[in-house]
């Protein structure tokens, strides 16, 4: 083990949340992620289902957890299939997960084989009328992939036409959309070594290095830290790259004079972080940098100032659009008379220089589950990234922090990692 795992008690909690809003005689059914083939006789690095890991803890392939509440048969009202380990697994892989392991980490008292699965879910069938399961979040990757979920759901459908099949997703959305305690744990330890990370670049960053010796300062320090992956491929943005949002090459030198632009995060027991800073490669801002980190900064102030429950990450993207067109004015990027001429079109002036939204859910998912529409409530976690990006001026400034929304405005979940100008400048002085 790598890191401390999390107590079964989340994932007890969160198979009793689901189950509250099940409707009788009806049964969930989800799929551990397949292995991702890469070439030749090899795989990607593996990564558990959210929903499936949300509700079980386990990060192994090939098991299925499946919860039927008002099953006759108590034992069969939660049940965890996993694989069984073999003599060609022992020699070439390891042990697999043992059935005492799999009760340690999930709380699921029946453990069963894989093998076990065609048999029992005759037994559940027989009981219920309504079949939930998922078919992963990605509709373009779910006909291309052919994911355990979509199989078994063509698997059941075929031998039982007549249930009633449903979608689990927007139970498992809105159930994963609050965070409880021991998930805002998860992701403030993922904030926690993404800052060990954030002080490793400061500690190499200097005119001449790639953007790549960057990432290898943060990979190191996640490695370091018992992380297995990346919340997501980190972006190390210097100059004019910094321009394009999801730039992930990480190939170019950071020259003298110019900002490089991070956005990186850890994955710590699959809960993300997902923080931005953009530095100065010299360690000084120039003036005209400074004016313009400046103007990212008051939006992230003012961005924070406004989010609460009740509202919408759209209502606050809204509310900020006059701050974002006023800084644009005084950066003497627009005019007044330019951003009343596209007023109320599909393409308002400022976002030639902020394009983007401000916010997106954070949880199991770096993107996590919920709409921008949806009303934001205590225990939901939400990143803040306002930004201005310059391509003619090769300047493109993002800041971005982690917050928690709670009954009195929000908890900044990433406020030890420097932002203010002069703390960052300080920091390369040192
Ligand atoms: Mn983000």
């Amino acid at each position: 083990m790598r890191v401390q795992p999390i107590s079964n008690f989340l994932f007890e909690k969160n198979r009793a949340k689901l189950t509250r809003l099940l409707p009788a005689r009806s049964v969930v059914i989800l799929c551990a992620n397949d292995r991702m083939p890469k070439n030749g006789d090899q795989y990607f690095p593996y990564r558990q289902d959210s929903n499936f890991f949300y509700l079980t803890g386990l990060m192994e392939p090939n098991a299925v957890v499946m919860i039927c509440p008002d099953h006759p048969d108590y034992r069969l009202r939660e049940v965890v299939f996993i694989e069984k380990t073999s003599e060609h697994d022992r020699t070439w892989t390891g042990e697999k997960l043992s059935v005492d392991d799999a009760y340690a980490i999930s709380g699921v008292k029946n453990i069963r084989w894989i093998e076990e699965f065609d048999e029992i879910i005759g037994q559940i069938m027989a009981h219920v009328s309504t079949v939930y399961l998922t078919l992963g979040s990605v509709d373009s990757l779910r006909f291309a992939l052919n994911t355990a979920d979509f199989r078994l759901y063509h698997r059941l459908v075929e031998r039982y036409p007549l249930h009633h099949y449903q979608n689990a997703q927007s139970l498992l959305t809105r159930l994963r959309m609050i965070k409880e305690k021991e998930e805002i744990e998860q992701i403030e330890q993922a904030i926690g070594i993404t800052k060990k990370a954030f002080y490793e670049i400061i500690n190499v960053l200097e005119p001449g290095i790639h953007e790549y010796e960057l990432e290898a300062a943060i990979t190191a320090e996640f490695i370091r830290n018992g992380v297995v992956h990346h919340a997501f491929e980190p972006i190390v943005a210097s100059g004019r790259n910094a321009c394009v949002l999801h730039y992930t090459k990480n190939s170019s030198v950071c020259n003298d004079n110019e900002l490089v632009l991070i956005d990186f995060g850890a994955e710590f027991n699959n809960y993300c972080a997902d923080i931005t800073r953009t530095l100065p490669v010299n360690g000084r801002f120039s003036p005209r940098q400074l004016q313009v980190y400046n103007a990212v900064l008051e939006l992230m102030q003012r961005a924070m100032q406004i989010t609460r429950k009740g509202k919408s990450i759209l209502d606050i993207q809204q509310e900020m659009v006059p701050y974002v067109e006023e800084a644009l004015i005084n950066l003497e990027l627009l005019t007044e008379e330019e951003i009343k001429e596209k007023e109320g079109t599909e393409s308002p002036a400022y976002k030639k220089y902020f394009m983007h939204g401000i916010s997106h859910f954070l949880g199991l998912d770096v993107h996590d589950v919920g709409g921008k529409d949806e009303i934001l409530q205590p225990g939901m976690v939400i990143t803040c990234e306002p930004a201005i990006y310059i391509p003619e001026e090769n300047l493109g400034i993002r800041l971005e922090n982690d917050l928690l929304i709670t009954d009195h405005g929000v908890v900044n979940l990433s406020e030890a990692i420097p932002i203010l100008p002069q703390e960052i400048e300080a920091l390369f002085s040192q």
